[in-house]
This record gives C-alpha cells, sequence and structure tokens, in this order.
C-alpha cells in the first residue's frame, strides 16, 4: 500500500484559532480523505507552535506563565479541529519532550557538519513574523505584514546557520522539482527569493528564554522557526530509524506568507543534515475582508464555533473550499458579506440541489419500483459522471480542491437536469418506457452513490448519510464503488440532509 504523509503549519499559540486556521486545516483534511479513499496508507499531522517572543509576550500581558497559555490554547484548537471532524493522526506540541529531543539532535547533526557558527546579531526583529529584517524588507520603519507591531532593533551572540552556502543546490532542486513548490505563483516567487542571494540566518537566540535549550549553550535557545520546522519530523519519531517509515513527507500544506520558511530554510536544514527533502509543499492563499488580512475584530466576530453550530460543520467546510479557491486569496467584503455568501452557498447548493437530487430519488424509486434499482445503465448521465469523476481524480492529485469539488458538483447538477429532461413520471404512465425508467432510476441512484463517495472527503458526516439513505452500510472507497453500489433503497424516512434557511437573518 503506497505510503502518504502530509502536514499542515502549526499554529502559533498566541491567539485563538481563526478562519484562516480553519481554511488550512480542512483543506489539508479534504486531501488526507481523498488519499485514503484512494486506498493509501496516509499519516497526517496537525500541532502547535508553542515556544518563542511572540508567545512568551502574549503571555506575559496576560500576566500568566508561557505554559499556561500554551495549553489552554491547545485544548481550544483541538477542541475546534474535532467539532470540524478533522482526522488527524497526531497532533504535535513543540513543547512536548518528543519535539525538544528532536530538535536537539538535528541542531547536533546541522553543528557535526559544520554549518553552524558564533557571530553577533545586529538588527531588526519582527515578533509577529517571528523573524529577522532587513532594513529593505521594512515599509516605514515597520513590518510590512505586522504593520500594528513594533519593530525592534536587537543586539545578541547568535549562533548562525550557513544558509547562503545552500543557494545553489537549492535553485537546482527546485528547478529540476517542478512538483517541489505549489501552485506555479509561490514557485516563482521563490526562485526570485533565491535568485536575489541568501543571507546567514540566526539560528539560536541568547535573548528569548522560552524555547528549546541549544545544546551544549547554556543561555541559548533555538530560534523559534529552527525549533518550528522540524515538528514535521519530531512527531514521527526521529531521530530513532522508524521515522523513515513516514520521511519525507508527500506534502506540506501552508500558506502563502511562510513560504520562504518552508521552500528555503527547511530544505536547506535537511540537506545540512543529510535527510530527504518533501516532495510538495503547498502555499494556499488567503481568506480576506474588506481587502486586508483579518483584523482581531473580523476574527472575532468569525468566531469558529460559531460558524460550525451555524450551518453545522459539514456545511462550513463545504463552503471553506467552495469559494475559497486552494491556490488563491479570496476577498470577502465585510463580515456580513462572508456570513450571507454562506447562508446562500447552504442554500443554494446542499440544501436545494444535493438536498432534492436525494428526495427525488429515493422518493420515485419507491414509489415506481419498491426501491429496487438496477446496476447497469448506459444513460447520458452515466456519460457525465464517467467524466466527472475522471476530473475529479486529476484535479484531487493535483491539489486542486475547488476544481475537484466542482467536479463532484457537477454529477448533482446533471442529475437533476436529468430528471428535469426524463420526467420520470410521464415514463411511469407509459408501459413502453418500463426499461427507460429502469435505467432512468439506476443512473440516478448511481449519480447519487457516486456523488456520495467524492464528495466524503468535503463533507464526510452527511455523505455517510447520503450513502446509508441509499442502503448502503460504509462508504465504500472509489475502487471499489460500482461494485457496491446500492441496489435496494430502503423505505422512505424523514430525516433531511440539509434543512433550508427559509428567512434572513441578520449577521451574527
Ligand atoms: O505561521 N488565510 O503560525 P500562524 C489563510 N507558527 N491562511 C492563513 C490566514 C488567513 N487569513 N492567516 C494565517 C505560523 N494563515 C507558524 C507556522 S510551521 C512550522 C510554523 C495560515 O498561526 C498561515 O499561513 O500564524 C499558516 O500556514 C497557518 O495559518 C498558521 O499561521
Amino acid at each position: 500500500m503506497s505510503r502518504y504523509y502530509l502536514t499542515t503549519a502549526i499554529d502559533y499559540s498566541n491567539g485563538d484559532p481563526h478562519i484562516g486556521h480553519a481554511y488550512e486545516k480542512v483543506g489539508a483534511d479534504v486531501v488526507a480523505r481523498f488519499r485514503r479513499l484512494m486506498g493509501e496508507d496516509v499519516h497526517f499531522v496537525i500541532g502547535m507552535d508553542e515556544h518563542g517572543q511572540k508567545v512568551a509576550q502574549e503571555a506575559a500581558a496576560q500576566g500568566r506563565s508561557p505554559q499556561e497559555l500554551v495549553d489552554e490554547l491547545a485544548a481550544r484548537f483541538q477542541d475546534v479541529w474535532q467539532r470540524l471532524n478533522i482526522s488527524h493522526d497526531d497532533f504535535i506540541r513543540t513543547t512536548e519532550p518528543r519535539h525538544s529531543q528532536a530538535v536537539q539532535a538535528l541542531v547536533r547533526r546541522i553543528r557535526d557538519t559544520g554549518d553552524l557558527y558564533r557571530d553577533r546579531y545586529e538588527g531588526y526583529y519582527c515578533s509577529g513574523c517571528e523573524a529577522f529584517k532587513r532594513e529593505a524588507e521594512l515599509e516605514d520603519g515597520r513590518c510590512a505584514i505586522h504593520r500594528s507591531r513594533e519593530i525592534e532593533w536587537t543586539e545578541e551572540e547568535n549562533w548562525f546557520f550557513r544558509l547562503s552556502a545552500y543557494r545553489d543546490r537549492l535553485i537546482k532542486h527546485v528547478q529540476s522539482n517542478p512538483e517541489f513548490i505549489q501552485p506555479e505563483s509561490r514557485r516563482n516567487e521563490i526562485l526570485r527569493l533565491l535568485e536575489g542571494g541568501l543571507d546567514d540566518i540566526s539560528a539560536s537566540r541568547s535573548r528569548v528564554g522560552w524555547g528549546v535549550p541549544f545544546p551544549d549553550e547554556p543561555g541559548h535557545t533555538v530560534y523559534v522557526w529552527f525549533d518550528a520546522l522540524p515538528n514535521y519530523i519530531s512527531a514521527i519519531g526521529y531521530p530513532a530509524d522508524g521515522f523513515g517509515d513516514w520521511w519525507p513527507a508527500a506534502l506540506h500544506v501552508i500558506g502563502k506568507d511562510i513560504t520562504r520558511f518552508h521552500c528555503v530554510i527547511w530544505p536547506a536544514m535537511l540537506m545540512s543534515a543529510g535527510l530527504e527533502l518533501p516532495e510538495t509543499v503547498w502555499g494556499h492563499g488567503f481568506v480576506k475582508i474588506g481587502g486586508g488580512k483579518l483584523s482581531k475584530s473580523e476574527a472575532a466576530l468569525l468566531d469558529l464555533d460559531q460558524l460550525v453550530a451555524r450551518n453545522g460543520p459539514d456545511a462550513f467546510r463545504y463552503f471553506l473550499l467552495r469559494e475559497i479557491p486552494w491556490d488563491r486569496d479570496r476577498d470577502f467584503a465585510s463580515v456580513d458579506a462572508f456570513l450571507q455568501q454562506f447562508d446562500e452557498r447552504y442554500n443554494s447548493d446542499l440544501a436545494n440541489d444535493l438536498g432534492n437530487l436525494l428526495n427525488r430519488t429515493v422518493s420515485m424509486s419507491r414509489k415506481y419500483r419498491d426501491g429496487v434499482v438496477s446496476r447497469t445503465a448506459d444513460t447520458g448521465l452515466d456519460a457525465h459522471i464517467d467524466s466527472a469523476v475522471d476530473a475529479y481524480g486529476k484535479a484531487m492529485r493535483e491539489h486542486r480542491l475547488h476544481d475537484g469539488l466542482d467536479a463532484a458538483m457537477s454529477i448533482v447538477r446533471a442529475a437533476n437536469g436529468f430528471i428535469d429532461s426524463e420526467q420520470p413520471w410521464k415514463l411511469a404512465k407509459d408501459p413502453t418506457q418500463e426499461a427507460r425508467l429502469d435505467d432512468v432510476l439506476a443512473a440516478l441512484v448511481r449519480g447519487l452513490g457516486t456523488t456520495a463517495v467524492v464528495l466524503s472527503p468535503f463533507i464526510p458526516t452527511k455523505a455517510g448519510e447520503i450513502w446509508k439513505r441509499l442502503g448502503g452500510d460504509q462508504l465504500p472507497s472509489l475502487a471499489d464503488l460500482t461494485a457496491e453500489l446500492p441496489t435496494l433503497l430502503p423505505e422512505s424516512w424523514d430525516t433531511v440532509l440539509f434543512p433550508r434557511i427559509e428567512k434572513e437573518r441578520d449577521g451574527g
């Protein structure tokens, strides 16, 4: 069985989870579930980035210990991921002993290759990015990404990593492995950055106490990105041999603001340590409100618990990936526009298109054939199903999740159109059309059964309910779908898959 190890960014423990975090975790979860559907052996890891200056500052501002803060937030994030049905196999926290041991082992190995040296750092540091900044990167004396934060001047003794020495190898790797950085726009950004040259970077901090102790250097902690990136190997047991069962990762899912760390620094660390590089780094776009990054007040208005409760977890998962392409930014005019679009999508795609298709298919099969449906059919709808499943598989393998979702929903649209054009209620009245009616009903059951399977990575619970409503048991894998399509639909029962939102509600 082929193995598929995928990870997401580990989230900073300095605030509540927001829709940007949810979008990333849901997207990665869709990939994980799709791979399982393809029969692959999947290992899916998410977690928390709990060290560094930003977390220590937030804890101090709240008058609490950093440990207390990160423990509370880890529980809070995990609770949201459970509500959203994220199917991760592991949750790594950088304050865990298994993680700090792995980081120290990796730092020692990199030091042994001669890639670490002591020097003095003088320059700016943005605690929002947790990154050292060149003067040229600042706008009006502030970090371009974290304009509300004060940029700090810092002078300290650090251990440095010879990042500059890896520039040519990195360029070569990016050029000869087109799948390494995706989508294409991110790959071009990184190539331009590499061509501009690289500075060595700090690997330790002597002025930040909240971190993994730097090996054999009392008073230094490991620089937070040097600590965070190795979570991808600490979670699978590095440096013990077993970590090779999963490494190299098939996919790192991250946001576009941190591609530099994942496509330059992390691969250089791996090269230095003599480890293989991940196959693909996918840099997704940003969810924006009113043209900008999510502000704290907007994030609070779009509280994840409320969004999940609003139309159910599957509806929220569906909305995130239907409305926000997986390879680009998506800007919503305002919080209200976001909520209104959520409700509209829910009504049109889920309550109407999918819910009606289920009701019509089940009730007509029961009414005209007592629920008995044949399996073979060769209608126009069957032809559409075949081509949609092909398009779906191709898009999903290429991580174009929005295109995969669209291909899946095209079956629903085609099936509803097929009912309208075939008019089974007329066929049922005409004794010469018995065979045609059988074919039409079989194609509809096949369309709906196929839809349930291909939508299951996106709406896992509701997809299972559709399958059961057709008389199936456990959702099959994509390969077993044809053999396992139900042939006897149980009597109607009164569950409404996605109850319609009848009247407009206000913002919250
Ligand atoms: O960057 N839309 O943590 P983080 C989409 N700890 N994605 C967004 C987003 C938005 N509005 N805002 C944030 C960190 N993200 C580091 C990662 S990995 C070794 C360390 C994404 O909590 C962001 O791009 O700031 C990142 O991938 C993830 O959420 C966590 O962001």
